[in-house]
């Protein structure tokens, strides 16, 4: 007997389940690799099986098995069909070169491959936008606001360390609506300039961190001036890097026949590597290792904090991840390595993720193919960049 299978866009749920709700039978699909029980639709309505319908919802599978044995691998559901691309890389939009752009690609650094062990980094300056990985919180947040009442014609605010401020200010353009973007002292000079050329208004403060501008944001948006993006707490966030980011990387791993043994990164919001980190724990186990990056002290490495400043992913989903601290100095030499041997220019928060996972291989080797998420380009630090050069 086979399974039957139905378009999940066909079916309307009774009910939503939080990501929260959904969260052990994302874990469980990611593991087996497979459905195995059915969703019941009855005229089209999701009555059973409402788990397994949002996890594969949220996934960005196509299907779901409706009928007959039940038990479906994740392919055969259309899970990849996110990459299938677009024939000839043309688009009807920014929007749409964002989404039927992925996967971003990802290139062999000779800089950091050796012996048994391959680095891969994963370029996230080839989204269209703010040109980094936080186009991706953007376009799925502004999604779930259109999907809850629309976004034209309304502001859409949120504090930024520069590149979500862009990337919300892109997304809010192409969809009507305008960005607000409010910046701490050390913003850089693209995210001071490039949201009001989209059409954003820009807030600059001398708040010294993104997060400590929170409180004021979230007075504004009570006040009902806009409403807020909310990249530090809103689900869709980390619900975009899990269907994107991390399934990007999983089916990369495949088609290029990798074997991947490890995934390293760097935190902000901790969107990114927080849905990196549950999918490849979900997946292949969890002692798979993922390596974060963090700032040491008091030091400012752009983009990215330290995990005690409170990320919401980060503290109660991700677990087992290997924490390292890393200067700015170590994260520029790092940037220089890459610049140097494999002629890339990539941002100091990936210099950091690259320190990071050097940093492993010294306490404990890995053998086999790791991925390096880089958010950003080198090209935005300039300043930075060359005093690293002095
Ligand atoms: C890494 C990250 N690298 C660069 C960021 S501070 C939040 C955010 C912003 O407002 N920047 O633009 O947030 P996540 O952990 O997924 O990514 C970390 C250059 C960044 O700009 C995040």
């Amino acid at each position: 007997m086979s399974t039957l299978m139905e378009p999940i866009d066909s079916m309307k749920p009774s009910r939503e389940l939080s990501l929260w709700e959904t969260l052990d039978y994302i874990a469980k699909v990611l593991r087996e690799g497979a459905v195995e029980e059915c969703v019941e639709v009855d005229g089209g309505v999701v009555r059973g099986g409402l788990g397994v319908y949002w996890a594969l919802r949220r996934l960005g599978a196509r299907y779901a098995p409706t009928g007959g044995e039940c038990r479906a691998p994740l392919e055969e559901l259309g899970y990849y069909h996110d990459f299938a691309g677009a024939p000839g890389r043309v688009y009807s939009s920014g929007v749409d070169l964002l989404v039927r752009g992925l996967p971003t690609p990802m290139v062999m650094l000779r800089s950091y491959s050796r012996g048994g062990l391959r680095v891969w980094a994963k370029l996230e300056w080839f989204n269209p936008f703010s040109l980094s990985v936080k186009d991706k919180a953007a376009y799925y947040i502004v999604e779930g606001l259109r999907a809850s009442g629309g976004v034209g014609g309304r502001v859409l605010g949120d504090a930024s360390s520069s590149n979500f401020g862009v990337a919300l200010a892109g997304v809010s353009a192409y969809y009507g609506a305008r960005a607000k973007v409010y910046l701490p002292a050390n913003a850089e000079d693209f995210g001071r300039i490039i949201p009001r050329l989209m059409g954003a208004s820009v807030v600059e403060t001398d708040v010294e961190s993104t997060v400590r501008l929170l409180p004021r944001v979230i007075r504004d948006s009570s006040r009902g001036e806009f409403v807020h993006a909310n990249q530090f707490m809103n689900d869709r966030n980390f619900e975009a890097h899990l269907r994107y980011t991390a399934k990007e990387i999983d089916y990369q791993a495949r088609v290029a026949g990798l074997k991947l043994s490890g995934v390293a990164g760097s935190i902000g919001t901790s969107g990114h590597m927080a849905a990196v980190n549950f999918y490849f724990k979900s997946r292949m186990g969890p002692g798979f290792p993922v390596i974060l990056a963090q700032p040491t002290g008091e030091e400012s490495i752009p983009g990215i904090r330290r995990a005690e400043t409170g990320m919401i992913w980060l503290s109660l989903i991700a677990q087992g991840y290997s924490l390292y601290d890393v200067s700015l100095e170590e994260s520029l030499e790092a940037v220089m390595r890459v610049a140097r041997v494999d002629g890339l220019a990539v941002s100091p928060s990936g210099g950091a993720a690259l320190a990071a996972l050097e940093r492993h291989l010294e306490e404990q080797g890995i053998e086999g193919d790791v991925v390096v998420v880089v958010p950003d380009t080198g090209f935005k630090y300039l300043a930075l960049i060359s005093k690293a050069l002095k």
